[in-house]
């Protein structure tokens, strides 16, 4: 235990015994949807009742941000409620079947600081921070992992097995029943089930790795999806459907059990949506990958009966690190000191107004971001653009000839915030891909390098195929 667990230990203690005034917390945490794949926030090709449910009970969130644009950084930062590149997490780990450390031991997750102020606490689902002994969530600060995986990826049909892909129960590779979303619900709604017979408080991370590649769906919501959508987009779409499913299930056991009243309930993504799977960003620029808003924006809702009224909106931008704070603050009164989060709950409850002009940050290597109220400073490319988001939510318009002195303001926010930081614990394991993108462009101008990119092109598109035909997933990402 290190020292900050024992203070806080001690500091706890009083409460440990009973925890049954404070909130049950479920985070569920989708994967790769962006805002037009969910219908409170602007998704309207298929339903998403269940989900939206959330955001007319509860607070939907105007400009809710993940803290990077792909997977793993993004929920090390949400789980530690601190800005990831502050202790190296900047990129996601290696791909692949590789069994690689995780998010640094260093850290104090949510759970173990929930679980210290006498919650119970338990993962279900896609983890993504670490394979290795001593990385895995049962050693860091989950009582229970009803079912889940290590890795980042993983198909939704047959029992695949491997380094971060076996299904995993407490620990102990358990066996695939049948279409992944529904196992992992069923799961999650018999926790929700058992932790009703107790008086102790309980918090369940539960992440859904739907809807990430790859695009395996069932017949029967296939069956549903609306014919209005395109045909690319509708694995997307049936698999978003069992997902809202699965959320349902999840809403109705809180409800049966007599939970739901006392259960703080949050709904987010865990970064933009991709363009490979075809999920929708509507009108923002980017996706998945990168710091345009399409990559790093995220439908948010939060229900939290007795705090939060129906239909709330929040219109100051807020990231997952301030869910993080909610939590922590919701279960223990306070927000750790070196957290970067902001608890939420007076705004929830309409006694105060939150800041929106301060600063949100965003980087993965050569990408980066920094925004203040309704101004952006992204570097995305080659040269950084000025942004009003307000007039320019597209982020289509630089203004940095116009306004100079607020392109020095921003960098300088940004230049100050990099300080603070810990060089990078791995590198990124999509640069190559990254380099190739930038060094192929050139080669198109020659005959040669055009024979020689339409081989590269099949091959890749050979490997995808294949990958399709034996229901390997993809590399993690
Ligand atoms: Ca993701």
């Amino acid at each position: 235990m290190n020292l900050f667990l024992l203070f806080l230990t001690l500091c706890l203690a009083p409460f440990a015994a009973a925890s049954s005034d404070r909130p049950n917390i479920l985070i569920i945490i989708a994967d790769d949807l962006g805002i037009g794949d969910v219908g409170f926030s602007g998704g309207r090709d298929f339903p998403t009742p269940n989900i939206d449910s959330l955001a007319r009970d509860g607070a939907t969130f105007a400009a809710g941000y993940t803290t990077a644009p792909v997977c793993s950084p993004s929920r090390a930062g949400y789980l530690t409620g601190r800005y990831q590149q502050r202790f190296g997490h900047e990129f996601n780990p290696a791909t692949g079947n590789v069994r690689q450390e995780g998010l640094p031991l260093s850290e104090t997750l949510l759970p173990a600081l929930l679980r210290h102020a006498g919650y119970h606490t338990a993962i279900v689902g896609k983890w993504h921070l670490g394979t290795e002994p001593g990385f895995e969530p049962l050693a860091r600060g989950f009582d229970e992992q009803p079912l889940g995986f290590l890795g980042g990826a993983r198909a939704y049909l047959g029992d695949i097995r491997g380094p971060g892909r076996t299904l995993l129960k407490d620990g102990r590779p358990t066996t695939a029943t049948g279409y992944l979303t529904d196992q992992l619900g069923d799961e999650a709604a018999a926790f929700i089930r058992r932790r009703a017979q107790e008086k102790q408080s309980w918090f369940l991370w539960m992440a859904f790795n739907a809807s990430h590649t790859p695009m395996d769906t069932t017949p029967e919501t296939l069956a549903r999806v609306p014919a209005s959508v395109f045909a690319e987009r509708r694995s997307l779409a049936a698999m978003t459907l069992s997902l809202d499913d699965n959320v349902g299930k999840l809403l109705r056991t809180l409800e049966d059990t007599g939970q739901a009243g006392r259960t703080l309930v949050v709904f987010s993504s865990d970064n933009g949506g991709a363009k490979e799977s075809h999920a929708s960003n509507r009108h923002l620029r980017g996706a998945k990958g990168s710091t345009f808003e399409g990559g790093i924006r995220t439908p948010l809702a939060l229900r939290w009966p007795g705090l939060a009224r129906p239909g709330t909106l929040i219109s100051a931008p807020t990231n997952t690190l301030d869910i993080a704070a909610t939590a922590v603050a919701a279960a223990t009164g306070t927000v750790p000191e070196n957290w970067d989060g902001r608890d939420l709950a007076p705004a929830l409850a309409g006694k105060a107004t939150p800041d929106s002009s301060r600063p949100l940050f965003w980087r993965m290597g050569g990408r980066w971001a920094v925004r203040a109220g309704d101004w952006k400073l992204v570097g995305d490319g080659a040269s950084p653009l000025l942004i009003n988001l307000r007039e320019d939510p597209s982020e289509s318009i630089d203004l940095s000839a116009k306004h100079p002195e607020k392109r020095r303001e921003l960098e300088a926010l940004y230049r100050v915030w990099e300080q603070t930081l810990a060089p990078p614990l791995w590198d990124d394991p999509q640069r190559p891909a990254r380099r190739a993108e930038r060094t192929v462009r050139p080669i198109v101008l020659t005959v040669s390098g055009a024979v020689a990119l339409a081989a590269l092109l099949m091959g890749a598109r050979l490997l995808r195929a294949r990958r399709l035909i034996s229901g390997d997933p993809p590399p993690d990402s």
